[in-house]
């Protein structure tokens, strides 16, 4: 997969690349992901990238033509699965979002600033917006930090064990069961029994009945449907 992620702050996005999973899955060539500054791609005086929006109003507006200069040199490159914008009135992601983006080959990822970006650049250029919940940020560049992570890590090779993509929370509609660690026994509380038991199909089964209490108390919404 190779992920072009379109940005006026890389540096603001760049760290969560550059640490554990996500750094180890970009040094194994799992994933390629590039940064493109979207400065690069204007011919204005003091590189603008962004202007007042007609109409009159407060915040800036990111202009159409450095994006359309942008998106348009790397689709002459590769074809694009998907062009995201990442903006708050966006579609709110969830795993199953992200394990569907998990299948495509190649996409590129806009970031939003200031009041967003010109109308016509989502008409014209976007195939999909995401949100990453109903709050505001300051800009997409947190946002598309959030997607590519729960997006890389769905990569095959990426987690060590395979299958522990499958356990994680949201994975099968629940939430995850609880998990413990040595010691067994810590100021006077214990492990449960039963995962010391050795007892892999019983304790599978009490791992699923904890995954089904702990939703049903906590997230009953994910057991509507
Ligand atoms: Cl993707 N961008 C911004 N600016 N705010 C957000 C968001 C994205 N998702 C939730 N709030």
């Amino acid at each position: 997969m190779r992920i072009d992620i379109i940005t006026v702050l890389p540096e603001l996005l760049k760290s969560p690349f550059e640490a554990s999973i996500l750094k180890r899955a970009i040094e194994k060539n799992l994933v390629e992901v590039y940064f493109h500054n979207l400065r690069d791609y204007t011919d204005m005086s003091y590189k603008q990238v962004d202007d007042y929006q007609f109409g009159g109003g407060a915040g800036m507006v990111l202009m159409i033509e450095p994006i359309d200069k942008c998106i348009t040199s790397l689709k002459a490159q590769r074809n694009y699965d998907e062009i995201i914008y990442m903006t708050p009135d966006g579609q709110t992601l969830d795993q199953k979002m992200s394990n569907r983006l998990s299948l495509k080959k190649n996409i590129i990822i806009l970031c939003g600033h200031y009041k967003g970006v010109d109308q016509r650049v989502r008409d014209n250029y976007i195939t999909k917006e995401v949100s990453i919940g109903d709050y505001v940020l300051s800009g997409g560049e947190l946002g598309a930090a959030v997607l590519c992570d729960s997006i890389i890590r769905l990569l095959p090779g990426v987690l060590n064990n395979e299958t522990s993509a499958l356990t994680d929370t949201f994975q099968d509609g629940l939430l995850a069961p609880p998990v413990y660690t040595r010691p067994r026994e810590y100021k006077g509380d214990i492990v449960p029994e039963i995962l010391l038991s050795g007892n892999f199909p019983a304790i599978e089964e009490w791992r699923e009945n904890k995954a089904y209490e702990r939703t049903k108390a906590l997230r009953p919404d994910l057991l509507e449907d």
